[in-house]
């Protein structure tokens, strides 16, 4: 059990991302302020490859997936954006001055710049322009359970299928005890030309009903999309189970899907519910998560896990 204000966020770049939500919801802000500066502090950093830093497609190109959702089921979406450096906040934008939910692509692209965000060049950052090249030697593609904690350094396989899938995502609980969520990422490495996983979908990777819970998923998008995963963990509360119970029940759903094929992905929930409780589970060991609340800062844990 914890206190609000609470902000919990997936593997260890959740500690940074936590702090910077942290400075808003001590001073008694939002939890939507809350959630999106808070990944913003991913997005930006050099150590992690969420945002432009993040590793491209197999053309080449980083293409930048984010959402956010509030209190009040108001939500904001943004997909295949290239060169801007904050989705989130692209994605909370489109929430707030559109009537739209969700734009991607060049129209996105469009969107940010008429609204005063920065075209960044287009450029690799050094790690991502060498885990590309050395993706290019084969162009194999296999997914790697957990590369997400495997720090700065892109691991290329054996057969160099190299395949990084970076996320971060993040739900809060402010004073007020209203309910936000984030989610922010430059998706599968190497992915695709115009492949989108769960993370910028209502739903899957992401999702808030303030009088319930909310929940957010890290790990094999295409898998968190076949369920709806973070619809199904809430509604999955909404019939009284505890987050960590929920997030067990939507593992457990995709595991029975997936067969045998389930040893081969990594798909991971976390869930904070409307009473300040909150709660991970993973497929598979190696999914960390971070809690920040007034008694601990700097808590990162480790989920349970199925198989
Ligand atoms: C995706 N779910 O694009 C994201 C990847 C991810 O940690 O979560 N990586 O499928």
């Amino acid at each position: 059990l914890a206190s609000k204000p609470l902000v919990i966020s997936t593997w260890n770049d959740g500690l940074a991302a936590n702090l910077g939500a942290w400075k808003v919801l001590s001073q008694g802000g939002r939890a939507l302020d809350a959630v999106e500066a808070g990944v913003m502090v991913t997005e930006a950093s050099q150590n992690c490859c969420v945002g432009l830093g993040g590793n491209p497609d197999r053309d080449g190109i980083v293409t930048l997936d984010a959402c956010i959702m509030d209190e009040q089921f108001n939500c904001g979406s943004v997909a295949a954006l290239e060169r801007i450096k904050h989705p989130v906040s692209v994605a909370r934008r489109i929430m707030e001055r559109t009537p739209h939910v969700m734009l991607v692509g060049e129209g996105a692209q469009q969107f940010a710049v008429a609204q005063g965000f920065a075209l960044e060049p287009q450029q690799l950052s050094p790690d991502a322009a060498k885990a590309y090249r050395e993706w290019l030697k084969t162009s194999q593609y296999q997914p790697i359970v957990n590369i997400e904690n495997s720090g700065n350094k892109k691991p290329v396989g054996p057969v160099g299928g190299a395949n990084n899938h970076d996320t971060i995502a993040m739900l809060a609980q402010d004073a007020q005890g209203n309910l936000s969520g984030s989610c922010t990422t430059s998706g599968m490495g190497f992915k695709m030309r115009g492949r989108l996983g769960d993370s910028p979908l209502i739903g899957a990777g992401l999702f808030v009903d303030n009088a319930v819970g909310a929940a957010a998923a890290t790990g094999q998008g295409e898998d968190v999309i076949r369920i709806a995963g973070s619809h199904t963990v809430v509604e999955l509360m909404r019939q009284g189970l505890s987050p960590t119970a929920a997030c067990k029940a939507a593992v457990e759903r995709v595991a029975r899907i997936k067969g045998a094929k389930a040893r081969d992905i990594q798909v991971c929930f976390i869930a904070l519910n409307n009473q300040g409780q909150y709660g991970a589970f993973a497929l598979q060991k190696g999914f960390s998560y971070a809690v920040c609340n007034a008694q601990n800062q700097q808590q990162l844990l480790q989920a349970d896990y199925l198989l």
